[in-house]
């Protein structure tokens, strides 16, 4: 067996920008992925005037919602070995020095901060600290740009490091360190590669079952999982009353429907993905008349986004779908899923769902519904 010491410092040799510069590739790759589509998801819940966001394919908030989160926690391991990597240099002295060393310095100590606040409140979100959802969303938003611009004034700062680094051979021949290195970068990539398993599966039906770091892998009623149920929005008395009307209001006419007129008016069935902005997503078969046909049984539906109000008052009571996802025909007030009544959980007595929209997004129990002006 080999002695400790020697062991102890084989490891240690293999710090440095060898490594440092190897699993800063894929690292920076899981960053660039996590920060665009990170800027997707937010654009679509409050979209700037330019922003583009089709209704179809209804799967793509799904593939880049579920990029997102995997990315970052894939990013969680390999920036862990990063740090590893380059710790002692760190501290190097002086800490402080010209003006070049200044920005290094500075770009590394914004990068580091921001990065670890982005994972650990990204991590908290999919965890569902949902008391500070409006601190984390401005918050989370604006430190990505804070994130992703000190990674490219660390990446044009360390260019020359990077590819001296990258050009040498990762193993030093003769002096039979190089092992260690190589097997540091294997664990970082066994390492990488296990946390995105175990969170890949809240996407990936077939998956499902590695996903030990997805909160809600899964189950609830009906195959579809639940973030908030009636009970904890406190719908239910209101959701089961027999006096529960939806308004629907388009320019001036207005008028309210029971559950059972919205029965009998056409119904129509989509099969859409239920896509939460923490990542775990499910395709389901809804069923419920199109936004479209309920529009036009009221009045003269001229364009204009529209606004959807829930029995529910709290944060996620209130949702304003665009135009082009109004006028789909996959877009439903769903009054069933899968074959049977909707559940009281997933929005009974009727809820919205649209394709290629977040989950946030798709607003169950819904009181009213209107053509904003
Ligand atoms: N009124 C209301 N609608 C809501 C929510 C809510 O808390 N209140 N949660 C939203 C979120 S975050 C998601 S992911 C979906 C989940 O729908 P489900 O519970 O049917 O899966 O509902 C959305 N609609
Ligand atoms: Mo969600």
């Amino acid at each position: 067996m080999a002695p400790l010491a020697s062991a102890g410092g084989a490891v240690m040799s293999a710090r440095g920008p060898e490594v440092a510069a190897r699993v800063g590739i894929p690292l920076g790759i899981a960053i660039t992925l996590c920060f665009g589509t990170g800027l997707i998801s937010h654009w679509i819940q409050h979209p700037p005037g330019w922003f583009y966001w089709p209704a179809h394919p209804a799967w793509e908030y799904r593939l880049t919602q579920g990029t997102h989160v995997v990315s970052g926690v894939v990013a969680i391991p390999l920036l862990l070995v990063k740090l590893w990597a380059v710790y002692p240099r760190l501290f190097r002295r002086p800490l402080i020095g010209d003006p070049l060393r200044i920005v290094e310095r500075g770009s590394i100590a914004l990068l580091v901060g921001s990065v670890i606040f982005q994972l650990a409140t990204g991590l908290f979100n999919i965890a569902q600290f949902y008391a500070w959802t409006f601190f984390f969303t401005t918050t989370h938003y604006a430190m990505a740009y804070v994130a992703f611009g000190s990674l490219a004034v660390h990446l044009a700062v360390k260019l020359p490091v990077v590819r001296a680094a990258l050009s040498r051979p990762l193993e030093q021949p003769g002096t039979g360190r190089g092992l260690p290195r190589r097997a540091v970068l294997t664990a970082a990539g066994l390492s990488a590669g296990v946390a995105g398993v175990m969170v890949v599966g809240q996407s990936v039906p077939w998956l499902r079952p590695l996903s030990l770091l997805a909160p809600r892998s899964g189950s609830g009623p009906q195959g579809v999982p639940v973030n908030r149920s009636a009970a904890a929005a406190g719908v239910t008395t209101t959701a089961l009353d027999p006096g529960y009307r939806l308004t629907v209001v388009v320019g001036d006419r207005q008028r309210a429907f029971t559950r059972a007129e919205l029965e009998q008016l056409p119904q129509a069935a989509a099969e859409l993905p239920m896509a939460c902005v923490e990542g775990w997503s499910v395709s389901a078969r809804w069923t419920g008349v199109p936004l479209r046909d309920l529009l036009a049984a009221v009045g003269d539906y001229r364009g204009g986004d529209v606004a959807f109000v829930s029995l529910d008052g709290g944060l996620y009571g209130r949702s304003v779908l665009p135009h082009r996802h109004v006028i789909d025909a996959s877009t439903l007030v769903a009054l069933g899923l899968g074959g049977a009544d909707l559940d009281l959980d997933h929005g009974y007595p009727a809820r919205l769902i649209a394709p290629n929209r977040p989950g946030v997004l798709q607003t169950k129990w819904l009181s009213r519904i209107e053509v904003l002006p």
